[in-house]
């Protein structure tokens, strides 16, 4: 879908579809306000959202339908927002609470959508089986440097690399990040007890999985989430669509303290479009460098006085990361 190109004339069509409904889920959303009783505005948990409904979650861990009012802009999965009940468990969301982050990524116009908000962590996850290529890990990297959340490095299929050891890519990558400063663990879905590495970090968190397809992503998801089908089937149930396409941004509680928030468009996310001194910032032990090239607008390739080439000449940077900052560079 995301490469499909559209006409003009389509994303025009579509863009008046959009705006036609989203007046009309305002008027509703107004009319259910008016004929509301008084009762006090609630907090509560953006757990999913279908079109311009959303399932919020309130204190007592209900869930809740519930319509918004458009001036408050884009609600996503994850929000904490102020609502005013208008029926048996329903309402109407009337403002969404400042964000602690936000995930988003262009959409068919090329705008940034936003996927889920108040995320606080990002796991990517890599394997020995597809081996990690090219620079996605350090584009992960960098988005999560950029949105400002924690990040840990996950390799998962342990149970590969014990049998077979690990192929080039991978050793590459448990060589050079752990000593940069990024939590790496060993984790397996498939062995009992595997995953405890995982559960810890996971703890008092609001995460998402990321990484290439083929890595153990579904299977890390289900295996955090054991109840996965309850919930998600709690979730159709009250939306009312029929089955609950996985395919919708969702919030899941772990079992132990803690969340995720999971679906294809999370899990592929992908660093948006930034600028380069927010690129060179993403490369976290770069830092310290930043600003010391005798060129202000260093590319980092050939200038004379550059003090990230001169980092790596005195082993302070690893070859490898400046040289993916530079193709990230050129791709801006
Ligand atoms: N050996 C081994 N295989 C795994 C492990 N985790 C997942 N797999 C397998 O890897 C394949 C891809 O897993 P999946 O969860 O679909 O990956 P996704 O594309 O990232 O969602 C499946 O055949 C899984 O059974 C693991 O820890 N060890
Ligand atoms: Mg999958
Ligand atoms: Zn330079």
């Amino acid at each position: 879908m995301s490469r499909r190109r559209l006409t003009e004339r389509q994303k025009a069509r579509i863009q008046t579809i959009q705006n036609k409904r989203r007046e009309a889920a305002t008027a509703r959303a107004d009319s259910q306000l008016g004929s509301a009783a008084t009762e006090a505005a609630r907090d509560g948990l953006v757990i999913t959202r279908h079109g311009n409904n959303l399932l919020v979650e309130d204190q007592q861990n209900e869930l809740n339908h519930c319509l918004f009012r458009q001036n408050i802009g884009h609600v996503v999965c994850g929000d904490e927002v102020v609502w005013q009940p208008t029926g048996y468990h329903e309402g109407v969301v009337t403002a969404i609470r400042p964000r602690r982050s936000l995930l988003s990524r262009p959409d068919f116009n090329g705008h940034e959508k936003a996927l889920a908000a108040n995320i606080t962590q990002i796991v990517v996850v890599i394997a020995p089986q597809p081996a990690p290529a090219g620079y996605l890990l350090d584009q992960y990297l960098v988005a999560a440097a950029t949105i400002d959340v924690r990040v840990v490095i996950a390799v998962n299929k342990a149970d590969l690399v014990q049998r077979h050891g690990a192929p080039e890519e991978l050793a590459r990558v448990l060589d050079l990040y752990p000593g940069i400063g990024y939590p790496l663990i060993q984790i397996s879905a498939r062995e009992p007890g595997g995953l405890q590495p995982l559960f810890d970090h996971l703890r008092d968190q609001t995460s998402i999985l990321v990484g290439q397809s083929g890595v153990g992503k579904s299977s890390l998801v289900n295996a955090c989430v054991p109840d996965l089908d309850v919930q998600t089937s709690r979730l159709s149930d009250k939306t009312g669509h029929g089955r609950h396409t996985t395919s919708s941004t969702s919030l899941y509680h772990l079992p132990f303290a803690g969340r995720l928030i999971d679906s294809p468009g999370v899990r592929s996310f992908r660093l948006g479009r930034i600028d380069r001194q927010t690129l060179e910032r993403g490369f976290i032990e770069f830092r310290a460098y930043l600003g010391a090239c005798r060129f202000s607008d260093c590319t980092h390739t050939h200038e004379p006085g550059c003090a990230l080439r001169a980092a790596v000449d005195a082993g302070r940077i690893h070859p490898t990361r400046l040289n993916n900052l530079i193709h990230m560079a050129k791709n801006l």
